[in-house]
């Protein structure tokens, strides 16, 4: 995946589900509460630049996704997968097999705790009912992707958080996800803290961070290793994603190491980047765009350009389901009001990358 940045997110869901029944709209289903929705996007036919799927979840479970051409998201209605992420299931992208076409994920939760996988063609997912795991990321966990081994495929992790604040990593092998109860850190996101996947330090193998958000607003980093994530309560920044904040990862610089991005929303709509050194992330208050993803909306990272510098992206969702996008020039998101597709990710449904809290 193009980055390595990988978010995971909670969601307000339910709010939105309201708002969309307010606009008359159907309704969603929710994801449980403690779910998890990842912000990363996916490049789904291999060509170097990041494209846009969304999933209806719910027992329709239909997947489109609307592909990238440097200067726009093209396709409307098209079908990749007929049923998977059914319900409130949680899905995600990466490419686990290692081909260089990212595929979906998706996690049960729950008692069950499966996790299935389609990988995709260049014009499609194929496979309904590929478990890849049987046991992973049960209950309320949050899930995450990334390769965390550094051996071209996307791995998966999941974060039990709470008072136990475990992680726990299953690799690919290509066709699985293998091992459970794979501890790689014993105590990092902790409570209610959200989750982050990127490489920080740009050596290929993807890190974990954690936002803890508030007044306290520190950012943690665990960097891995290959076979765990090592590093407790080392703070790569002090002051980053304040309050209800929205953070998420990407390389915006083009060197090679993730950094972190935050969105205010509401009306205010700021949008601040601090950028990794490979040992901590600096700049406070570094504002790239005055205003995109106000409101309520769903914002997202991702490469749609394929210049090396990953961009953000939007998605008003609702009854106008459009989709904004500005581009990084390595110092600030370029462009207001670009719109990049007009009717993708209608109603309530799950987009990526979009970043859900
Ligand atoms: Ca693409
Ligand atoms: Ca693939
Ligand atoms: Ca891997
Ligand atoms: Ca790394």
């Amino acid at each position: 995946m193009n980055g390595n940045r990988r978010l995971l997110a909670l969601t307000a869901i339910a709010a939105m589900t309201v708002a969309a029944q307010l606009q008359g709209l159907p309704a969603a289903a929710a994801p449980p509460s403690g779910g998890g929705f990842g912000g990363v996007a996916g490049d789904f036919n291999g060509d170097g630049r990041d494209d846009i799927v969304t999933f209806t979840r719910g027992p329709a479970a239909d997947v489109y996704v609307a592909l990238s051409n440097g200067s726009a998201f093209t396709g409307t209605g098209v079908k990749w997968h007929d049923y998977f992420a059914a319900g409130t299931e949680t899905p995600l992208v990466g490419d686990f097999n290692g081909d260089n076409k990212d595929d979906i994920v998706t996690f049960t939760r729950g008692a069950a705790a499966d996790v299935y996988v389609a990988l995709s063609t260049g014009s499609s997912f194929t496979g309904t009912g590929a478990k890849w795991h049987d046991y992973f990321a049960a209950g309320s966990e949050i899930p995450a992707v990334g390769d965390f081994n550094g051996d071209g495929r996307d791995d998966i992790a999941t974060f039990t958080r709470g008072s136990s604040a475990d992680v726990y990593v299953a690799l690919s092998t290509g066709s699985a996800f293998s091992g459970t109860g794979q501890k790689w850190h014993d105590y990092f996101a902790a409570g209610s803290e959200i989750p982050a996947v990127g490489d920080f330090t740009g050596d290929g193998k993807d890190d974990i961070a954690t936002f803890t958000r508030g007044a306290s607003a520190d950012v943690y980093v665990a960097r891995s290793t290959g076979s765990g994530f090592v590093g407790t309560g080392a703070k790569w920044h002090d002051y980053f994603a304040a309050g209800s904040e929205l953070p998420s990862v990407g390389d915006f610089t083009g060197d090679g190491k993730d950094d972190i991005v935050t969105f205010t929303r509401g009306s205010s709509a700021d949008v601040y980047v601090a950028r990794s050194t490979g040992s901590g992330f600096v700049g406070t208050g570094v504002k790239w765009h005055d205003y995109f993803a106000a409101g309520s909306e769903i914002p997202g990272t991702g490469d749609f350009t394929g210049d090396g510098l990953t961009d953000i992206a939007t998605f008003t969702r609702g009854a106008a389901a459009d989709v904004f996008v500005a581009r990084s020039t390595a110092r600030t998101f370029a462009g207001t009001g670009v719109r990049w597709h007009t009717w993708f990710a209608a109603g309530s449904e799950l987009p990526q990358p979009g970043v859900l809290w």
